[in-house]
């Protein structure tokens, strides 16, 4: 018998109203089932929302430095559990344990800085204009926060959104992957035990058309964070544009990597490897495109394309095995369809492109690394984000058409270039259009306390991580303290 999983609603786990469940599957073993969780709707949904509008006056009340001292525990505690929850993941989600550990570990940075917000969450005070007037900005709740997240981090970018939402004073319903429920259920076991009281973080499982569409739209959600695809991002923005309620977005990407001929090639292929295979290219930052200029294009080819045939596939939960499969069998025709696309497109197939299926990797969604030559910046494998191990190689003559072709789509969300000139460093850190550039560094390996997120398609203006989650998730109030005694018109009413 597979192990029911239950929503988390106002300190209690409950089923489904409709009794209905999903099946949540290990994608490098289709037949190890991990256990079923609750196909959630409307009516749950409305529970849910319902108990974090009940905790909201509590909550917004308890001193900031509590709320930190809570987030505190939870970190402490998902450090006890990282190696459990890290297990789980890989088993879920397919990643490599070197990796899932890393998603654990980003959740207890992030628990930590959260923590620590506790004690500054700063406004600011400013001079009036006039006398004896005091004037101050502090921070307020937004309310009842909908989160909506992905499955290729499903611990990090949770608690990207649940930790600072909660130490601003909000409360949270969060909605996690159907393909990551699990490391989701653990999330909120930790809350528990950590103190968070009922009702002030809630979990509610299902389809993004069902559970999410209905949190979206409830009239008691004051904000929606959401990261996922720039096509899900689009609708998101429009429902809650018609309801004027706050929106933060981190959507797709199409990274680049470039590779000067001046750069350090060992380092630059490390780089490019990590970029674009690790986690099997199911990043938002992954690297899917390798602008190389001209001089060093076929040497580094050849390097790149001799070590990707060397990555070891296979269970994420073995030690050895450098790449995992991709999430599910949608994912992986997609990945495929955008590789015969590929093809039909000109684009010449130097290494991959095809299902893997050795041996018992039958039962898994394993895919090749693969890495396209002679690829033209307008190809829809340069331009759409594939979500694989997929590697485009687009080759350049000069600095100023690697920006030309690094910027050269909708999306602007990580961007790398490996050189040793310092003033072509300062140019790409200036001209790059996106919300992260490395220098001599790959497309990932974001840091909890610096902003994260893209411009263009990539997002809608808002950074996670950082102080700048912190903006989204409070509303700046201004305060005016007059102690004249007297009826002080404002400034402008008392110009002669
Ligand atoms: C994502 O790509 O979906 O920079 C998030 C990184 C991680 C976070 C990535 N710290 O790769």
């Amino acid at each position: 018998m597979a192990e029911i999983y239950k929503n988390y609603v106002d300190g209690k786990w409950v089923e489904a109203k409709s009794g209905g469940t999903f099946e949540n599957r290990n994608p490098a073993d289709r037949h190890d089932l991990l256990g079923l969780f609750p196909d959630s709707g409307p009516e749950d949904v409305d529970l849910a929302v319902g108990a974090a509008k009940k905790a909201l006056p509590r909550w917004r009340l308890v001193p900031a430095p509590k709320r930190g001292e809570i987030l505190f525990r939870v970190g402490e505690i998902l450090r006890r559990r990282k190696e459990e929850i890290a297990r789980v993941m890989t088993r879920e989600m397919g990643k490599i344990l070197k990796e899932t550990r890393g998603d654990v570990q980003e959740g207890i940075d992030t628990a930590y800085y959260a923590a620590g917000e506790g004690r500054r969450l700063f406004g600011e005070t400013i001079p009036s204009e006039l006398p004896d007037k005091f004037a101050m900005s502090v921070r307020a709740p937004v309310g009842v926060c909908g989160l909506i997240t992905p499955w290729n981090f499903p611990m990090a970018i949770p608690t990207w959104k649940l930790f600072p939402a909660l130490l601003c004073g909000n409360t949270v319903v969060l909605k996690p992957a159907e393909d990551t429920p699990l490391t989701a259920v653990k999330l909120f076991e930790i809350l528990e035990e950590a103190g968070v009281p009922p009702g002030v973080a809630n979990l509610v499982h299902g389809t993004g058309e069902k559970a999410g569409a209905a949190l979206v739209r409830h009239p008691d959600v004051q904000l929606v964070s959401f990261t996922g695809s720039a096509a899900v991002g689009r609708e998101i923005a429009a429902s809650c544009g018609r309801d004027l309620k706050r929106v933060s977005l981190e959507m797709g990407g199409k990274n680049a990597q470039v590779v000067m001929e001046d750069a350090d090639l060992n380092l630059a292929l490390e780089g490019a490897l990590w970029g674009a295979f690790g986690t099997t290219g199911q990043r938002c930052t992954a690297t899917s495109r390798l602008i190389l200029h001209r001089d060093v294009k076929q040497t580094f080819t050849d390097m790149l394309v001799a070590r990707a045939e060397k990555i070891k596939i296979g269970d994420g939960s073995d030690e050895s095995v450098e790449m995992g499969p991709l999430i599910n069998d949608a994912a992986r025709q997609k990945v495929h369809g955008y590789v015969q696309l590929g093809k039909e497109e000109g684009a010449r197939l130097l290494t991959g492109g095809t299902i893997y299926e050795e041996g018992k990797w039958i039962d898994g969604w394993f895919y090749r690394p693969t890495v396209f030559d002679r690829v033209s910046p307008s190809m829809r494998i340069a331009q759409e984000e594939i979500f694989g191990p997929v590697l485009s190689i687009i080759e350049v003559k000069s600095f100023e058409e690697a920006v030309e072709v690094l910027n050269g789509t909708r999306y602007g969300l990580s961007s790398s270039i490996y050189t040793r000139d310092v003033a072509r460093a300062f140019r790409a850190m200036r001209d790059f259009e996106a919300g992260i550039t490395y220098i001599n560094g790959p497309t990932i390996g974001a840091e909890a306390h610096l902003p994260f997120g893209g411009v263009k398609e990539s997002g809608n203006g808002h950074r996670e991580a950082g102080t700048t989650v912190y903006d989204i998730f409070s509303e700046w109030k201004s305060v005016y303290v007059d102690y004249s005694g007297k009826l002080q018109k404002a400034q402008i009413d008392n110009v002669e």
